[in-house]
């Protein structure tokens, strides 16, 4: 009896080691389930209601959702979370001194925060007959490009774990809107993601005022490529910064994203109709966006046109950063509650619109951007 009761004892001691160790290397016990089998780890490719298309290798699977999925995963703070409040009571405040970055710090899980897969998230998921699959967990989100539907002010996940982001525009046939692009590269800027801008159809001739353009964001220390889907030109360099790294390709529609993708992975459109025929409900799928692998390694989305760019969760603090040329003077206005307007007392963002160290088509980009976020972060009734 007294064995028994120290055996007991015993492997309550080693259990607990045992839990730790498989919580903290993702592992689930899906043992208890009656089903002995190792989880395989895979990216999820495409997803339509119900259903997750996850690349494993070389293998794609077709999966649903573990009922009581395994989040390990933090959660993102809710967007305006992360601003402090501005009392209204409490006057201005100086600056004390020179203010760094803050770290962004993760956010412990909620109870049962709600799951919301995007695609490029990372899954484990077990193997059921060939080509399915149950995801029975999320892996940690690294970084996500999102923007809000702004119909119905939710948040769309354009691509979860992105490490770069071509940002695809046409030089005429439509022509480009850069108050768009900026709209984009702020997104990306403040999702830390490396950024290309692609001016495509060069094989129309480069446009005089497109030309000055594509210098100054080539002068902020942009990448900027021209390339034509049409005739190759410039393929090969957007190719170098692909290579092994997942990539949103995303711009406004008609610029030519899917043309550009169909000479970058061979088979592109027929891949991508398989993928569709595979969910069951292509028309069907929710967020538009496909990861296709790259001949020479890494991951292409391609991102239905957006017309409408609005941003999520960057809070109006974090813009003057999300601007590179205004980065130098973030954080040095006299008053930390500076709101940057017109004729603002000690303003250093103002300060250098002056001084020309940004353009005043990009100050206006700043500005929209500006308006917006802090429309956002209103509280309700002042809206
Ligand atoms: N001249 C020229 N035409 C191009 C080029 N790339 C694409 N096109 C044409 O532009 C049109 C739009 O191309 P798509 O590839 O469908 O554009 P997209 O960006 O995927 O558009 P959405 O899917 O609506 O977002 C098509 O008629 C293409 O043939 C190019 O490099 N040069
Ligand atoms: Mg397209
Ligand atoms: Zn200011």
């Amino acid at each position: 009896m007294a064995e028994t009761a120290e055996t007991a004892e015993n492997e309550r001691a080693t259990e607990r080691p045992m839990a730790g160790e498989q919580a903290r290397s993702g592992m689930v016990d899906v043992a208890a389930n009656g089903i002995a089998a190792s989880l395989s780890e895979g990216i999820v490719i495409a997803i339509a209601p119900g259903f997750f298309e996850v690349a494993s290798g070389d293998e794609a699977f077709l999966c649903t959702l573990r009922g009581r999925l395994r989040v390990s995963r933090p959660q993102a703070p809710a967007p305006g979370s992360a601003r402090r409040p501005v009392d209204a009571g409490a006057g201005r405040r100086l600056h004390r001194g020179p203010q760094r970055e803050r770290p962004v710090t993760a956010v412990a899980p909620a109870e049962n925060p709600p799951v919301r897969i995007a695609p490029g998230d990372r899954v484990r998921f077990l193997r059921l007959r060939a080509g399915e699959g149950v995801i029975e967990e999320v892996l940690p989100r690294r970084a996500a490009l999102s923007r809000m539907r702004s119909e119905v002010g939710t948040e769309q996940i354009l691509l979860a774990n992105p490490d770069h982001a071509v940002l695809a525009f046409a030089v005429r046939d439509p022509a480009p809107h850069f108050g768009m692009l900026d709209r984009y590269l702020a997104l990306c800027e403040h999702a830390g993601v490396d950024i290309s801008i692609g001016l495509n159809k060069v094989d129309l001739g480069m446009p005089e005022e497109v030309r000055r353009a594509a210098d100054l964001y080539a002068r902020l220390g942009y990448t900027v490529l021209a390339t034509s889907a049409e005739t190759g030109a410039g393929v090969e360099g957007l190719r170098a910064r692909l290579r092994d790294r997942t990539s949103l390709l995303t711009g406004p529609s008609g610029v030519g994203k899917s043309s550009l993708m169909n000479v970058l992975v061979p088979g592109a459109a027929q891949r991508i109709a398989a993928i569709s025929e595979a969910t069951g409900k292509g028309r069907h799928t929710t967020t538009g966006v496909r990861l296709l692998p790259l001949p020479e390694g890494g991951w292409l989305a391609d991102s239905a046109g957006i017309r409408e760019l609005a941003l999520w969760n960057v809070p109006s603090e974090a813009l003057p950063r999300a601007f590179r040329e205004l980065r130098p003077y973030a954080d040095q206005c006299d008053y930390e509650d500076c709101e940057h307007g017109e004729g603002e007392e000690g303003c250093a963002l103002r300060a250098a619109l002056a001084a020309g160290a940004i353009t005043p088509e990009r100050w206006a980009s700043f500005a929209r951007l500006l308006d917006e976020a802090r429309a956002q972060e209103a509280p309700e009734w002042r809206r």
